[in-house]
């Protein structure tokens, strides 16, 4: 199978899990840049930042996210994008603080959902007003859609001119209150997709790798990592983010799919 280069995601720690279910999790900033590190040396061009702080919680403070970045930046050359989601319930002031640092990327949440016990909020005015944000930054939007109804939403913003490309989309599949996580359901969400819209798949848990498998047959990109899902396979946690990317990567090239360089990622998606 040829195609173009694929670009793998890590999303490394995330705003749901602690050391208790993961005591590898990374969530200081120099164990979430270490983590990145060997994502990146694994064949990851993008790093999903989250981050916590001092006592290990989820914050979209800033300074935080300077020094993770910094310590990232220090260890490897990747594109750092930006949750501007956090934690569910995290307002939206909060949320774009950090994107005052310029990232190179940053996610756009495309609607509300149930997101397991809690409700992750995304009115269209925040969406709007996050999106203006993430451009105001000279950021990249990476679209997340965790539903149907947010790829309807992405194309109505699209058709009216709301939103526009560059963009990626990052289909989400497999969060309990949102879209189930099976080749169906993503035959759908990728038939919705404007025509040439670069995307990947985070698969939720067990999702995960059969998710990734198909979108890289689909001609998709991957993202993997803790924020995700722990488990490397059935009642045996992952060592590692890298552990992880190094599976995708044994599996693309087995596919003759070859991994994107950090530089021909940024290429592939400013251009679309
Ligand atoms: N933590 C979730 C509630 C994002 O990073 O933009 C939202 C999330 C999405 O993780
Ligand atoms: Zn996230």
């Amino acid at each position: 199978m040829t195609g173009e280069p694929l670009i793998i995601t890590c999303a490394v720690t995330g705003a749901e899990l602690s050391k208790v279910d993961h005591p590898g999790l990374p969530v200081s900033p120099d164990e979430i840049a270490l983590s990145a590190h060997e994502a990146v040396k694994a064949g990851a061009a993008i790093i999903h930042l989250h981050v916590r702080d001092e006592a290990g919680r989820p914050t979209q403070r800033t300074d935080v996210f300077m020094e993770a970045t910094r310590k990232i930046k220090e260890r490897a050359d990747c594109i750092v994008q930006y949750s501007t989601g956090g934690a569910a319930g995290t307002p939206v002031h909060a949320r774009i603080a950090p994107l005052s640092l310029k990232p190179e990327m940053a996610t756009l949440s495309m609607g509300t959902l149930n997101f397991g016990e809690e409700i992750f909020e995304n009115t269209e005015k925040s969406i709007l007003a996050i999106y203006q944000e993430i451009r105001g930054a000279g950021a990249l939007p990476e679209v997340e859609i965790f539903d149907v109804g947010m790829m309807d939403t992405l194309l109505r913003f699209l058709k009216k001119g709301l939103l526009t490309a560059p963009f990626h989309v990052n289909l989400v599949m497999g969060v309990v209150g949102g879209i189930g996580g099976d080749l169906k359901r993503l035959l759908l969400l990728k038939e919705l997709l404007p025509t040439g819209q670069s995307w990947s798949v985070s698969g939720i848990g067990r999702c995960q790798l059969p998710l990734a498998i198909q979108a890289m047959t689909l001609g998709g990109h991957v993202r993997v990592g803790f924020e995700d899902n722990i488990y490397y396979r059935k009642g045996e946690l992952a060592r590692s983010n890298a552990q992880f990317v190094e599976r995708i990567v044994r599996m693309a090239r087995e596919m003759d799919r070859k991994i994107a360089t950090v530089d021909e990622a940024r290429k592939m998606l400013m251009t679309i």
